[in-house]
């Protein structure tokens, strides 16, 4: 079961996309029978999947903020957690049901920095130095969005953007930027690296994101 996993998250790197875009071409129907089961791929933009030790590991909240301030790996740790048990869907069709994570609350980490009151939305970057995500305020503070570290109670492995990552609950995996490292406060939303490519900024689940028209590898 383990080295199944391992191996068809493998697969996933190797022909992820292609196997996509091939099924982006179809309908939801014929996904479903197509068999390709429950389980994450592991996805990257760039052509290496970062690896940064937890001690290496550092959060910066800047921008429209009263405090900006850098976490520890620790530091992020000690901050009081947020468990959530739900589902994570890439736009693409692929979806792993009730998965479980552990992190804290962007609410939480807004809140330590003091928002400015110009400030109307986030910016995330990941150290991976290419992929680029957007929030707004409003979104960020909901509570079913968080700064992942846990995934299923083992700390999040590098391939699923460890040390720390977004879990943007509501919205398609694409919202849910790995390896995190920075987040902005911003006073307008800054469309992300899929975003850019032509999905939708308001990523919602079910809602946004029509298959026909639009980009196939996200
Ligand atoms: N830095 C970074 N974050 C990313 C991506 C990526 O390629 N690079 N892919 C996004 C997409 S499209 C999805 S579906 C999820 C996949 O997460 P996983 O690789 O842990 O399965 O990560 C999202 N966050
Ligand atoms: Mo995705």
């Amino acid at each position: 079961m383990f080295l199944g996993l391992v191996g068809a998250g493998a697969l996933g790197v190797l022909f992820g996309s292609k196997v996509e875009d091939y099924l982006a071409k179809h309908s939801p129907k014929s996904l479903s029978l197509l068999p390709i089961g429950e389980h994450f791929r592991f996805y990257t933009v760039t052509d290496k999947f970062p690896n940064r030790a937890p001690q290496d590991y550092r959060l910066t909240v800047e921008g429209l903020v009263q405090r900006p301030f850098t976490l520890t790996y620790d530091e992020l740790r000690a901050m009081p957690p947020t468990m959530l048990t739900k589902d994570f869907q890439c736009v693409t069709g692929w979806r792993v049901r009730n998965t479980h994570w552990t992190g804290v609350r962007l609410a939480d980490l807004l809140d330590k920095a003091g928002v400015h009151p110009a400030a109307t939305a986030l910016r995330f970057t990941s150290f991976d130095g290419v992929y680029t995500e957007s929030l707004t305020l409003e979104q960020a503070r909901r509570p079913d969005v968080i700064v992942a570290y846990d995934l299923e109670g083992k700390p999040l492995s590098s391939d699923h953007g460890g040390p720390a990552r977004l879990y943007v609950a509501p919205m398609y995996g694409y919202k849910s930027c790995k390896w995190l490292d920075g987040i902005e406060v911003v006073d307008r939303v800054i469309p992300g690296y899929w975003e850019d490519g032509g999905y939708d900024v308001d990523g919602w689940v079910g809602q946004s994101n029509g298959r026909d028209d639009q980009p196939t590898s996200a």
